[in-house]
C-alpha cells in the first residue's frame, strides 16, 4: 500500500512537471483512479485514464478520457507469469530537444526471480503522420539510453495503438536502477507525444 501511494505521489508529480505544450497549444494528461477487486484484477490496482486537455483547464475531464487501462496489482509477485509496471509518463514536445522524465524507482530485473522477458509498451503519437514520434527507456540513474528500446510511430492521436519493443532484458543492467522514459519529435517544429508507457516482465 506505501508503495502504491508514494508510486502515486510520483505519479502527479511528474505528471506536472511534464506539462508541456504541443505547437497547437493542446496537451495530453493522465489520470489514475484507484480500482476495486474485479474477477478481471482479483487483488484490485488502478485505472489509467488518459486523453487531450481539449478546453485546457489543465485537467482530464470525463469527456476527454479517451482511453482507460487497468493495471492489475499482483496477486503473488513470485508466482505472476505477467507483472505490468507503469512508468508515470505523458508529456508533449514540439522541438528538437528530448523531454526524458517519468520514474519508475529502484527498479532491479534481479528481483523477478523467473523473469526471462522484460519489454517496453507505449502508444506515442504525432500531431502530422510526416513526423515520427520517438519513445525510449532511459536510465536515470546512469543518465544512458537503455539499447534497443526504441518504439517510433507516424501515428496520429486518434489512430495510435500500443506497439512494443523486443525482450529488453539483456539490454537492462544487473543493478538497481531508476527508469524512465527519453521522448523525441523527428521534425523541428512538429508535435509529438509519448502517450502511456508500461514495462512489461514475463516469467516462463
Ligand atoms: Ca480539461
Amino acid at each position: 500500500m506505501v508503495v502504491r501511494y508514494s508510486f502515486l505521489i510520483i505519479f502527479f508529480v511528474s505528471v506536472l512537471a511534464c506539462k508541456k505544450e504541443g505547437k497547437d497549444g493542446l496537451q495530453s494528461l493522465i489520470k489514475i483512479e484507484e480500482l476495486t477487486a474485479t474477477a478481471s484484477c482479483p487483488a484490485g490496482g488502478i485505472l489509467v485514464k488518459s486523453g487531450i486537455d481539449d478546453n485546457r483547464n489543465g485537467v482530464l475531464d470525463v469527456n476527454e478520457v479517451d482511453n482507460s487501462q487497468p493495471v492489475c496489482n499482483g496477486q503473488s509477485s513470485t508466482l505472476d507469469k505477467q507483472i505490468i509496471l507503469p512508468i508515470n509518463f505523458s508529456a508533449n514536445v514540439s522541438n528538437l530537444q528530448p523531454v526524458i522524465g517519468g520514474e519508475l524507482i529502484k527498479f532491479n530485473k534481479q528481483n523477478y526471480t523467473g523473469v526471462d522477458s522484460i519489454i517496453l509498451v507505449g502508444n506515442p503519437y504525432v500531431g502530422k503522420s510526416i513526423n515520427t514520434a520517438k519513445v525510449e527507456l532511459y536510465n536515470l540513474t546512469d543518465d544512458i539510453i537503455i539499447p534497443s528500446s526504441l518504439l517510433s510511430t507516424n501515428k496520429l492521436y486518434n489512430e495510435r495503438n500500443f506497439i512494443e519493443t523486443g525482450n529488453l532484458y539483456t539490454s537492462l543492467p544487473n543493478k538497481e536502477i531508476n527508469l524512465g522514459i527519453r521522448l523525441q519529435t523527428s521534425l523541428d517544429g512538429e508535435f509529438a507525444a509519448s502517450g502511456s508507457c508500461f514495462l512489461i516482465l514475463y516469467r516462463n
